[in-house]
């Protein structure tokens, strides 16, 4: 069993594993010289032989406790049939979901579509075998994947009027459903030995979304990955009320962001806890990173708890800090 896993399945203490989110990408020079040459980014995670070269690139530097597969949790849009590109200093531009209905969808063919990834994903399992490293395989939450194909770009600029229209939301629903479960099932059987579910825009969801379309949608993508066999981390970022997202969607563990007060949450949450640094103060300097740090080793140290940040590695981190803190958590 490896670290991870111990923490998750046996609740274990005594280690602190440590892995971020996002930590294969733009902050990594050796990431930015392969982006440079590959500009069309869906076409780069559809690479077999450099999706697994990215995904273990953190690895080489530190002393991390998993890889997570270098994709995107778009992937799923774009395997229904939306067309989605990544434009630079953009961000995601989704086309129309007419497309959808008229591209003649099956499970085989989204597998097909998507097996790049899931080769990769095997091949990735290979190269980490005999490590006691886990291989975190991950989807969006059905709620943030729903976000981004009606808004088609990131709610961040602007959000669509369309997502207050039940029988557009419900539509997709299934569609998103049906496909994210296939995806789980596939990337399980490829080689992931964790599933992570991204829900990044669960903030957003107003109180009579929040029921039907996060909680109900994601607890059946929970039972359905635990029904494989396999844990599943759950990050509702910037959700009201964690405690009650635990409670009704019963993750395997749950990836807090970086505005949750940490002493507050360990009285509410028995479950093993991911995460909580905020990642801009990687930005500053070591101090501050160590205290910070140190609060958070301190406050989970009698509970099971897996060292990782409050949201993903910044673009604008300098890999030496995150060395820096590694070796704190490791030396802790
Ligand atoms: O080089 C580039 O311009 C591409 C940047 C990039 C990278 C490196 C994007 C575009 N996605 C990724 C990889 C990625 N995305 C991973 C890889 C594994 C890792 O190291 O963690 C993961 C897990 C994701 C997941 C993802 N994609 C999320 C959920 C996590 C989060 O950050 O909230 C979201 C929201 C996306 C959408 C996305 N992908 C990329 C962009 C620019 C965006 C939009 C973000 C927004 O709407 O503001």
């Amino acid at each position: 069993m490896n670290p991870i896993e111990q923490v998750i399945i046996k609740g274990k203490t005594d280690i602190t594993p440590v892995w971020f989110m996002r930590q294969a990408g733009r902050y990594l020079p050796e990431f930015r010289d392969i982006r440079l040459k590959n500009q069309d980014f869906i076409k780069l995670c559809l690479n077999v032989d450099l999706v697994p070269e990215i995904t273990l690139q953190p690895l080489e530097r530190f002393e991390i406790d998993a890889a997570i597969i270098f994709s995107d949790i778009l992937m799923i849009p774009y395997a229904v049939g939306q067309p989605v590109r990544f434009q630079k200093d953009f961000g995601p531009i989704l086309g129309s979901l007419e497309k959808i209905e008229n591209s003649g969808l099956t499970e085989q063919k989204f597998i097909n579509k998507l097996d790049p990834v899931y080769k990769a994903i095997s091949k990735t399992s290979i190269k980490l075998k005999n490590k006691k490293k886990s291989l975190i395989g991950f989807v969006g939450a059905p709620w943030t994947i729903l976000v981004y194909m009606i808004n088609k770009q990131s709610p961040k600029k602007e959000l669509s009027k369309m997502l207050s229209d039940e029988k557009v939301k419900d539509n997709l629903l299934k569609i998103i459903l049906n496909y994210t479960k296939i995806h789980i099932r596939e990337q399980v059987k490829h080689g992931a030995d964790i599933i992570q579910i991204f829900d990044s825009w669960a903030g957003l969801a107003s109180n009579s979304d929040i029921k039907k379309y996060i909680y109900e949608s994601t607890t059946e993508l929970v039972e359905f990955t635990k029904s494989l066999g396999v844990p599943v981390i759950c990050f509702p970022r910037e959700i009201e009320n964690y405690k009650e997202y635990v409670n009704e969607v019963k993750p395997s563990a749950v990836n807090i962001d970086y505005k949750v007060n940490i002493r507050g949450i360990l009285k509410e949450i028995s479950i093993p806890i991911q995460g909580g640094l905020d990642p801009k103060l990687l930005l500053g300097d070591k101090n501050t990173v160590k205290n910070e740090s140190t609060k958070i080793l301190d406050t989970f140290k009698d509970h099971p708890y897996i060292f990782n940040l409050g949201h993903g590695v910044l673009p604008q981190t300098d890999p030496n800090m995150l060395e820096y803190l590694v070796n704190l958590v490791k030396d802790y």
